[in-house]
């Protein structure tokens, strides 16, 4: 994928409604991509609440292009008119992206350990772009919710508050759990309630947690999964840099690009046709100021999980995965282009960083990654090595 341009660049102002048609053009020219701005947002870890704090983040096209054949443009063309949207609501948190490097520090006791986690279901306003709001459902105001880090071992002791304000019950399923749908079954919580369930994790690797509320797939589509990593004995190999992604997709009443406030769309849902496809919450919430950071030589693990409901063909665009824990599990795959994550499951993956420049990690399904938002930025440093890679490291936009 070395053919494709990167381009950071401030979004372009869109008149409401503005149709599909013009991402279709942009899609076929398959050219400049993936802009971005974005703040920081406040880490969250497990024992901890969490807030974010942040601010305005997008993914926009640019340089779209005349269609190589009518067809994409005719096509298009039949798509629904979106609909008209109330205004844009006031947020409550300025940025619904969790930091990509709100990862938990590895665990270095030896032994099995009793550990709380404390949850709180939130549900709050934010902007999934500029100009575009949407009602998030989330574990402690974050999308995804507070990466967890336990040990194989280890009891973990789990609260699930629900806010005051909330209007739905909510409640959570991980998948680390061997017990009746994942503590789904002891934490239906209600507003304004608190519910406890705990486990032992018997089972090493990453895994998914979401809430299990029904109707589940609102739930989860509105922003209720995360990550609890359970430790192997001994640990993962020390890496530099540790990160945490998580794919989700929004379902609402107009196009991505449509100003306003989005509501959530059941019907777009069940066909799969997601207006968003985010990588942790927002579009562009891994760009710019938050983008993952890097330099030359250091070694870096991703923990990737997918919340949403479409599998994720996952890719860095410019680098090749050393070494990818397929599905997350306990072997190891070696020299991977591109890793597949079915929906509900996660992978863990590493690599070393040769080259400076600013490297896209996408899901390769690619209309999902340049038009729809899951695309990523890992910012490296460094010294070049023209030996390794001849060309531009810092071309237009980088
Ligand atoms: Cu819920």
């Amino acid at each position: 994928m070395t053919g494709l341009a990167h381009r950071l660049e401030g979004r372009r102002p869109e008149a409401p409604g503005r149709s599909q048609r013009t991402d279709a053009q942009a899609n076929t020219a398959l050219g400049a991509i993936l802009g971005a701005v974005g703040m920081a947002v406040a880490a969250a870890l497990v024992i901890a609440a969490v807030g974010a704090t942040g601010g305005i983040r997008a993914v926009t096209i640019v340089a779209p292009a005349a269609p190589a054949n009518g067809g994409a443009a005719a096509a298009t063309a039949t798509e629904a008119k979106p609909a008209a949207l109330a205004a844009a609501k006031t947020t409550t948190v300025k940025a619904i992206g969790a930091s990509a490097a709100a990862v938990p520090a590895p665990i270095t006791r030896t032994a099995p350990a009793t550990v709380t986690v404390d949850f709180q279901t939130k549900e709050v306003v934010a902007e999934v772009a500029p100009g575009e709001t949407y009602t998030y459902w989330t574990f402690n105001g974050t999308v995804p919710g507070p990466m967890v880090r336990v040990r194989v071992g280890d009891t973990v002791k789990l609260k699930v508050a629900n806010a005051t304000g909330s209007v739905f019950p909510h409640s959570i399923d991980l998948h680390a759990v061997n017990g009746p749908g994942g503590g789904a079954t002891a934490t239906q919580t209600p507003p304004g309630k608190e519910t406890t369930v705990s486990f032992k994790a018997l089972n090493p690797g990453l895994y998914v947690y979401h809430c299990a509320t029904g109707p589940i797939p609102q739930h989860i589509a509105n922003g209720m999964y995360g990550l609890i990593l359970v430790e192997p004995e001994g640990g993962f190999a020390k890496v530099d840099r540790e990160f945490m992604v998580v794919q989700g997709e929004l379902y609402t009443n107009a196009p991505r690009g449509t100003t306003g406030h989005h509501e959530y769309d059941h019907k777009k849902l069940l066909d799969e046709r997601p207006d968003y496809v985010v990588l942790n919450g927002s579009v562009g919430a891994i760009t710019g100021n938050d983008a993952m950071k890097a330099t030359v030589g250091e070694t870096v693990r991703i923990f990737f999980g997918v919340g949403g409901f479409l599998p994720s063909s996952l890719h860095l665009i410019g680098e090749i995965f050393d070494k990818v824990y397929p599905e997350a599990g306990g072997v190891a795959n070696t020299n991977v282009q591109t890793t597949f994550v079915p929906a509900g499951g996660a992978t863990i993956v590493e690599f070393k960083l040769d080259v400076p420049g600013t490297y896209a990690l996408v899901d390769h399904s690619l209309g999902r990654a340049l038009d729809k938002g899951a695309a990523a930025h890992l910012v490296v440093t460094g010294a070049e090595d023209h030996t390794i890679y001849g060309g531009a490291a810092t071309g237009a936009g980088h």
